[in-house]
């Protein structure tokens, strides 16, 4: 017992999978260096020990043998280890000759999910992105929340300034395209979803689903309305066009900080409860109700995610969902849609305006407009394809899999290979980065410390954790930030640590030293002084705390964050409840919170235009859906998550079964416009009549990957069914749901 406990050492952090951010306790064997078990830390003051089944397979990814640990370079079709001077070298000199030759556009970068959930990559992406100077940039974001974030610009001023649902305080959850009982939450982050709605039922409050199928969230609904997929928008300004006809509206506190409010009621005049129920599936009836009550509720809450973003109406929908908010009063306010205070934002409200980042430039196939900075992951293939001088001949992926998540991921593939030269920054040789030359691995999530900085930010609490890292990393391997600031230097002729450096001085810049700057009376050299001489995202995390509104100002006789201070508190920081923040943090232009931007308003014509055509349309769609044991495309590879009964399944509902002559447990052709894909069927009630429902981040039986556990459970790819041609119009977002669709027994 006594050597036992010599040897363990218990490591609290939090887990980086999801946007739950749960608090873990991490047991480590020093002798051996290994992981001992994995719990629910039961003093973090945010997740109170809640976990799901995910945590515990940090350690089968920390131990898995597939998962690189050297930089591998391909040789034909196999892979040999090189050293990391010759990796760095090789993908370097390669960039810099593409761009030499063709122009920095011909260089594409795409980066993916797991970025945001390290501290390091959110911070050193930036440098090499700018450092490779192309304005070929796509993003799961584009498949994902793109539409959120144009919408938040738009109407409060920034892409990040999203209000979260005050899960904790509301009385009426109204939750649409959104799971989080499975997905444990997005653009609102709160580790124990389930029993926070327990919570909610508990006292007393009302949970609302609005969703094609009966999912694990609706199940534990005091009511749930299928919908047809892609209809949300018109459901929307139904409940918009009720609040007005009803005369329910009332702004409050806000009254005089929304700019408006007649321009939305005349736009909702046209789609009355009545007048959308055939194009959304719902009864007008129902509609008119759910608004009744939903403003009379003392403290309600409308929340889309997902569902409410990737589908034809995505922008128009993700800002109605905020409408809806503002006129019953529910925006800024406890219990409603809030705005978090993070601990590394400035530290007080002084906004600066600036214009819409959009448009700027253009795709160069489909002439589809950029929106801050990129361009939509639905145009990537064609921009690799394109002929001659526009096509991009090199491609540099970082945590990302965009053949298994973006939508007609074979053309994807195709492209990848017929590229010139292509280099990956990730843990596994998959569907993916087996089109590398190149694949450099960063460190395991265990073996490097992190800092939430973005999902802090979105969290229905205000808190600070600092993660420690938890095992030693081995000998020769890099951070994430290692590896960026590396290739953004030596594509331009610079070390890693003037990258380091230029990362520095410009927060630095704009945290002290002016008037307007967090921290006004403290000088630069005074702050870079007391940061001391570290390297590395965490001298710039102290930066950000130290400067932030909780922050310690670098005055020793004020008592307030900093790394320090966020180290010593190893189960993290509770900073309180959400507090109202407008107008002060409002950054449009007016200063008010606009509620009918142009953009937005001028998109309505297109809603209009199509409703009779969806009021016509009873086509089987497809929709996507997640589940608890996985991870968008890759997590399939850790035994302890993939084992089990066959999760990649066609759920039907029954009487589309019969009608189709698909039978439970046999196996169904489903074709699209794009392609046609073969999956097990499940026979459910769950499902809307007319709409199938497939999981995405499968299909790992493809030539060339180094997955074995995941190749056993390979699945198919939904994403060979979703269609490039088919985007939010307005933010270039991907349609992966309500995809037209035949099906037939295989
Ligand atoms: N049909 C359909 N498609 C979808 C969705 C859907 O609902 N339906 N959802 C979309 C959404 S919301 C998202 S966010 C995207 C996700 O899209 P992506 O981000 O493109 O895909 P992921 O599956 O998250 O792949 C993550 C990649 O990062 C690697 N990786 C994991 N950890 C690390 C790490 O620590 N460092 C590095 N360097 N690499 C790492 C993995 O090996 C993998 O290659 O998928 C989208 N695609
Ligand atoms: N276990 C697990 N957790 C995850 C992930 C994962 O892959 N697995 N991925 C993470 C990521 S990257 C993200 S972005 C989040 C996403 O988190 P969520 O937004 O909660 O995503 P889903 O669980 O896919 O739930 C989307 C729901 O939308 C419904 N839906 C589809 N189309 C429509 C529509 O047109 N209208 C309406 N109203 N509903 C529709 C689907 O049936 C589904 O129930 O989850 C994160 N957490
Ligand atoms: S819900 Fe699961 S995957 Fe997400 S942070 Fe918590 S333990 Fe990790
Ligand atoms: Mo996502």
């Amino acid at each position: 017992m006594a050597t036992r406990r010599a040897r363990t050492e218990i490591i609290h952090r939090s887990c980086p999978l999801c946007e739950a951010k749960c608090g873990i306790s991490v047991e480590v064997d020093r002798s051996t260096g290994t992981v001992a078990t994995i719990r629910g830390d039961a003093d973090d003051p945010f997740s109170r020990g809640y976990l799901c089944p995910k945590a515990y397979g940090l350690k089968g990814l920390q131990e898995d043998p597939d998962r690189l640990r050297r930089p591998v370079r391909r040789v034909g079709s196999d892979w040999e280890e090189i050293g990391w001077e010759e990796a760095f070298e090789l993908a370097a000199s390669r960039l810099r000759e593409v761009r030499a030759a063709h122009g920095a556009d011909a260089i594409g970068t795409y980066v993916g999910n797991p970025n945001v959930h390290d501290l390091g990559s959110t911070l050193y992406l930036g440098p090499l992105l700018r450092g490779l100077g192309t304005r070929r940039q796509f993003s799961a974001s584009s498949v994902d929340q793109l539409p959120k974030m144009l919408s938040a610009f738009l109407m409060f001023g920034g892409p990040l300034a999203i209000p979260i649902p005050d899960l904790d305080r509301t009385d009426f959850l109204l939750v649409l395209g959104a799971n989080p009982v499975a997905s444990n939450g997005s653009l609102m982050t709160a580790p124990d979803i389930p029993g926070r709605l327990a919570a909610l039922r508990a006292r007393g409050g009302k949970l609302v689903v609005i969703d094609p199928r009966r999912s694990e969230t609706a199940r534990l609904a005091d009511e749930h309305l299928f919908i047809k997929p892609g209809s949300d928008a018109y459901f929307l300004f139904a409940l918009v066009h009720t609040l007005f006809e009803e005369r329910l509206v009332r702004l409050d506190r806000l009254e005089s900080h929304v700019r408006g409010v007649e321009a939305v009621q005349t736009l909702a005049k046209e789609f009355s409860p009545e007048v959308v129920a055939r194009a959304t599936g719902i009864d007008a009836l129902r509609v008119r109700r759910l608004a009744r009550r939903f403003a009379a509720a003392d403290r309600a809450v409308c929340y889309g995610r997902i569902g409410t973003c990737t589908q034809e109406f995505g922008t128009l929908a993700s800002w109605l969902v905020d409408v809806v908010n503002t006129l019953t009063g529910n925006l800024d306010r406890p219990g409603g849609a809030m705005f978090p205070r993070t601990a590394t934002g400035p530290a007080a409200d002084a906004p600066k305006p600036r214009k819409l980042p959009y448009g700027r430039w253009r795709s160069r196939v489909r002439g589809l407009p950029e929106a801050f900075g990129e361009l939509p992951a639905a145009t990537l293939a064609e921009e690799i394809d394109a002929a001659g001088d526009e096509s991009i001949r090199a491609m540099v992926t970082v945590a990302g899999n965009p053949v298994l998540s973006t939508p007609n991921g074979n053309r994807l593939a195709r492209a990848l290979e017929s590229l010139e030269f292509m280099v990956s920054v990730d843990i596994y040789v998959n569907e993916t980065t087996r089109f590398a030359d190149v694949i450099l691995p960063p460190v395991s999530p265990l073996e490097r410390s992190n800092y939430d900085l973005v999902f802090n930010g979105l969290s229905i609490r205000n808190i600070s954790k600092y993660s420690p890292r938890v095992l030693e990393p081995p000998e020769d391997s890099r951070d994430p930030w290692e590896i960026l600031a590396e290739l953004a230097g030596r594509v331009n002729g610079a070390s890693a640590d003037a990258v380091d450096e230029l990362v520095l001085s410009h927060l630095l810049s704009s945290a002290v030293g002016s008037p307007g700057s967090s921290c006004p009376d403290v000088s630069v050299e005074e702050a870079r002084k007391q940061l001391g001489d570290r390297r590395g995202p965490e001298r710039i995390l102290d930066l950000m705390l130290r400067a932030g509104p909780y922050g310690d100002h670098f005055d020793p006789e004020r008592s307030g964050l900093s790394l320090e201070v966020l180290r010593k508190a190893e189960h993290g920081l509770d900073l309180g409840a959400l507090e109202p923040r407008l107008p002060g943090m409002l950054a449009t232009e007016s200063g008010a919170v606009e509620l009918a931007p142009a953009l937005l308003s001028g998109d309505v014509s297109r809603l209009r235009a199509r409703l009779s055509e969806r009021t016509a349309d009873d086509r089987l769609v497809l929709v996507g859906r997640r589940h608890l044991r996985s991870n968008n495309s890759w997590m399939h590879n850790i035994h302890s998550l993939a084992k089990g009964r066959d999760r990649c399944t066609l759920l039907v509902h029954p009487t589309d079964a019969k009608r189709l002559g698909l039978a439970d447990g046999a196996r169904a052709r489903i074709r699209s416009r794009i392609g046609a894909i073969e999956a097990p069927i499940a026979v459910s009630e769950e499902m809307m009549p007319g709409v199938v429902s497939l999981p995405h981040g499968f299909g790992h039986d493809v030539e060339g990957t180094r997955m074995r556990v995941a190749r056993q459970h390979a699945g198919v790819n939904s994403n060979r069914l979703t269609d490039e041609a088919q985007v939010d119009a307005l933010s270039g977002n991907s349609v992966l749901n309500g995809i037209p669709v035949e099906i037939a027994p295989a």
